[in-house]
């Protein structure tokens, strides 16, 4: 059956996290929308989108793990991007895709993005910032002609975005984007962004 199938395919064996994945279809039946919770590192999707930041040249969070998971090779190709203004390559809201390097038996690209550092006296242009994040690596998977993404909650973390803001941003953008590639999967850490992250797509279904 095509969730059991799917299921083997994108996430991977028994886990510590309790929480079930959950399948759904969005953009008109277009593409596919899975919604598990995990560690990105070990699901085999053809790009992950990392959580990083302007300077992209590693941190905390997820962006260590896939660091850590990537190898050094990631660093050095991360600072062979030019640097755009002092210390910036990578502007909020924007996207690079990279190879994924010692992780390559799971997933062949990485994809940088700069969310927002969440700040409520800016919540619109923040909204905007975390929206361009999730259109940005869509469409570079699109251009990679990849089938499929896997995102993690991009700013929920040391960014501070609050998670049921953080799953309108990424679940409306997946909505009406995701046509461009057929499957995207959310793997998530945090019971809470998990929880938000089902509740907002059942909201959109
Ligand atoms: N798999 C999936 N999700 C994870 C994993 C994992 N292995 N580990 C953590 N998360 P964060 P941000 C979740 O803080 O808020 C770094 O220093 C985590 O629980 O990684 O965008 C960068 O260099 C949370 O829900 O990213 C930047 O400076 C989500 O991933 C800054 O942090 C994002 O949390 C970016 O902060």
């Amino acid at each position: 059956n095509n969730r059991d199938e799917l299921m083997e395919r994108y996430s991977y064996g028994k886990s510590s996290k309790r929480r079930c994945p959950r399948y759904y279809f969005i953009n008109k039946k277009k593409s596919i929308l899975i919604i598990l919770q995990g560690d990105i590192t070990r699901t085999k999707v053809d790009a992950i989108v990392n959580a990083a930041n302007e300077h992209m040249t590693g941190g905390g969070g997820v962006d260590g793990i896939i660091h850590r998971a990537a190898g050094p090779e990631l660093y050095t190709a991360c600072v062979a991007h030019k640097k755009i203004t002092q210390g910036v390559r990578l502007p909020t809201g924007h996207s690079r895709i990279l190879l994924s390097y010692n992780m390559s038996s799971t997933t062949h690209y990485i994809i940088n993005t700069a969310g927002p550092v969440y700040d409520r006296y800016r919540k619109e242009e923040c909204a905007k910032e975390l929206l361009s994040c999730y259109q940005t690596s869509l469409a570079l998977a699109n251009l990679y002609d990849l089938e499929s993404i896997g995102f993690t909650a991009i700013s929920c973390g040391i960014f501070g975005y609050p998670a049921n803001q953080g799953a309108d941003a990424a679940l409306r953008t997946v909505d009406q984007e995701a046509g461009i590639v057929p499957v995207v999967v959310f793997v998530l850490w945090d019971d809470d962004i998990y929880d938000a992250w089902v509740r907002k797509a059942e909201e959109l279904e």
